[in-house]
């Protein structure tokens, strides 16, 4: 367990929840964001929903009472437009209210629609301009290296994100100085905002592409919680590790899973209610 344990009692978060309890409930707290916000990137934010979950569930070691803890793993999301998902995974495990996640976007609201560190405990850097996040995680995790320190720094990316020269040059950089507290997630799902990745910069094999940048790379199905928690935990000696997280765009809602629609749309009406109906089912 990632959290520590005394602070997750005292906030009274269900100890007994599974990560895939979790990951369930932050598949229902995305498409409500979506509806009241009717903001869009709810099939980006369905993609990673077991990856987060993992994540804050089984490996990151964070303290909700005490957000800046200095010895806290850091974590970058740099498709900064799926935040629901870790706005929901921070309000789940008592960063702050679950009763404010439905005010995303809304007036004076300090959840906004590509993800902001500002005055929001948990998040550690605002990202939406993809491409950034990652080099910023380097960045944290050569001063990890640097001062002595423990935490390991985590990233997820996604795979339309690595068409950005700027992650290849950021992989480049971690492998040259050993950031083998680096792991990088891809969240790969083929798909980016307007088609598919093969058809608009074809990568033909990215596990190959990270391991040619002599990275330590494991593919893994992104919706696995065993592969992806073993995968999570392996620390790097000297090489960086990239998980390739082979996901379905919009998982666990039917009529949204590898339609290219809902990168930008939102659900209202009926399309709300079925898709509620189905997560709640699961
Ligand atoms: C530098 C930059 N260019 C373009 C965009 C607009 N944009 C937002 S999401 C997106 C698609 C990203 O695709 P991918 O990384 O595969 O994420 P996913 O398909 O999972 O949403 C694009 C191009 C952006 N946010 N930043």
């Amino acid at each position: 367990m990632g959290i520590r344990e005394c602070t997750v009692e005292k906030l009274g978060v269900k100890k007994t929840m599974t990560s895939k309890e979790l990951a369930n409930r932050l598949r229902v707290h995305t498409v409500e964001m979506a509806h009241y916000s009717k903001e869009s990137h709810v099939a980006s934010a369905l993609s990673i929903c077991d990856i987060v979950a993992v994540l804050y569930h089984d490996v990151l070691r964070k303290d909700p009472m005490d957000a800046k803890w200095e010895e806290r793993d850091r974590f970058i999301l740099s498709k900064g437009h799926a935040c629901s998902t870790v706005y929901a995974a921070l309000a789940e495990t008592g960063f702050f209210s679950v009763d404010e996640l439905n005010t995303q976007c809304q007036d004076g609201s300090r959840l906004s629609g590509h993800i902001t560190y500002k005055n929001v405990p948990g998040v550690e850097l605002s990202t939406g301009s993809l491409g950034h996040g990652c080099c910023v995680a380097a960045g944290m995790a050569l001063n990890a290296k640097l001062k002595g320190k423990k935490y390991r720094t985590f990233v997820l990316v996604g795979d339309g994100e690595c068409d950005e020269g700027s992650v290849w040059e950021m992989a480049l950089f971690a492998h040259q100085y050993k950031l083998g507290n680096l792991t990088v997630v891809v969240d790969h799902n083929k798909m980016q905002a307007m088609g598919f990745c093969k058809d608009i910069a074809d990568h033909v094999n990215l596990a190959d592409k990270w391991q040619a940048f002599g990275w330590e790379v494991i593919e893994v199905d992104g919706h696995d919680h065993g592969q992806l928690s073993m995968a999570l935990n392996k620390r790097g000696t000297e090489k960086p590790v990239c998980v390739v997280a082979h996901t379905i765009k919009g998982k666990g809602v039917t009529f949204m899973e590898n339609n290219l629609l809902w990168h930008y749309r939102d659900p209202q009406g009926e399309d709300y209610e079925n898709a509620l109906r189905e997560l709640r089912a699961q």
